[in-house]
């Protein structure tokens, strides 16, 4: 094993621990040790995965995952800054409208996402979660010209093709740019509902929002 190896696998160890704690050490020594903050949030996004799995097999509970998510929550209060102010930019910028859908609470991904764009030199107007439909429209209508939504539900998947439908029915659909993701969100699923950008990950997302503004 490299060290890059071992220093992703105290991550996703501490990650999968569910302890504030631990998982804010891992963070501090990975740092230490030189390793970036966007591949420890890579890394730490695919362990909450693996906490989704062993709270499905029944192997933790919810005050497990929550722990879990609070130690990400925090993790992104640790590298944000440093996400920004090693931040490249980028020549042009746009408003960026992003929310986890309707009656789904899952905000860790898009709050990621949310911090990345940012980065890549977007306005960003972050709703947060649960956001009602109409939230969205509103934005584009005052002039975000990107509409990312968020969703890791099964069964909040299809309230992102209730929203592009309104966005169709109200004539804004050439003003923007629709970005749809969370864990089962695929590129078919994207296809299927009429989004123009997938994506898997936060830095995915961001390079794909870069290249369109840039197009
Ligand atoms: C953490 C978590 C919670 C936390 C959420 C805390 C928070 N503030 O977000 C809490 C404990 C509150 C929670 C609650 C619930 N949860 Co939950 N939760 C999870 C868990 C373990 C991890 C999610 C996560 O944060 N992943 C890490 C992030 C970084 O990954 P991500 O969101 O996928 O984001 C990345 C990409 O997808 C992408 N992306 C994300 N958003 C966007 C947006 C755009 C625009 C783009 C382009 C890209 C993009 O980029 C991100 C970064 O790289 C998942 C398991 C899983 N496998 O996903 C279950 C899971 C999603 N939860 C589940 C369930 C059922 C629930 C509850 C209903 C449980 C309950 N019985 O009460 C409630 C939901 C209540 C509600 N109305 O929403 C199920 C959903 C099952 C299904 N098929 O629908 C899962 C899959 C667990 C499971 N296996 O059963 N949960």
């Amino acid at each position: 094993m490299t060290e890059y190896d071992v220093r992703a696998k105290a991550l996703k160890d501490a990650v999968i621990s569910c302890k504030v704690p631990e998982i804010l050490k891992a963070v501090e020594d990975a740092k230490a040790d030189g390793m970036e903050a966007v591949p420890i949030i890579e890394i730490m996004s695919e362990a909450m995965g693996e906490v989704g799995v062993l709270f499905e097999r029944g192997r933790i509970f919810l005050p497990h995952v929550l722990s879990a998510a609070a130690g990400m929550n925090k993790t992104m209060e640790i590298l944000g800054p440093e996400l920004k102010a090693n931040s490249t930019g980028n020549e042009k910028s746009a408003i960026v409208v992003i929310g986890t859908v309707e009656g789904d609470v899952h905000d860790i991904g898009k709050s990621i996402c949310s911090t990345m764009l940012q980065c890549g030199g977007f306005d960003i107007h972050d709703l947060g979660r649960d956001v009602p439909k109409q939230l969205f429209i509103d934005e584009i209508k005052n002039g975000a010209t990107f509409c990312g939504m968020s969703a890791l539900m099964t069964s909040t998947m299809m309230v992102m093709k209730d929203t592009i439908d309104i966005i169709v029915e109200q004539g804004l659909r050439d003003n923007v740019t629709v970005m749809v993701g969370g864990a089962p969100i695929t590129q078919v699923f994207a296809d299927k509902i009429g989004a123009d950008i997938y994506g898997e990950s936060a830095s995915e997302t961001t390079e794909k929002a870069k290249a369109i503004l840039n197009s």
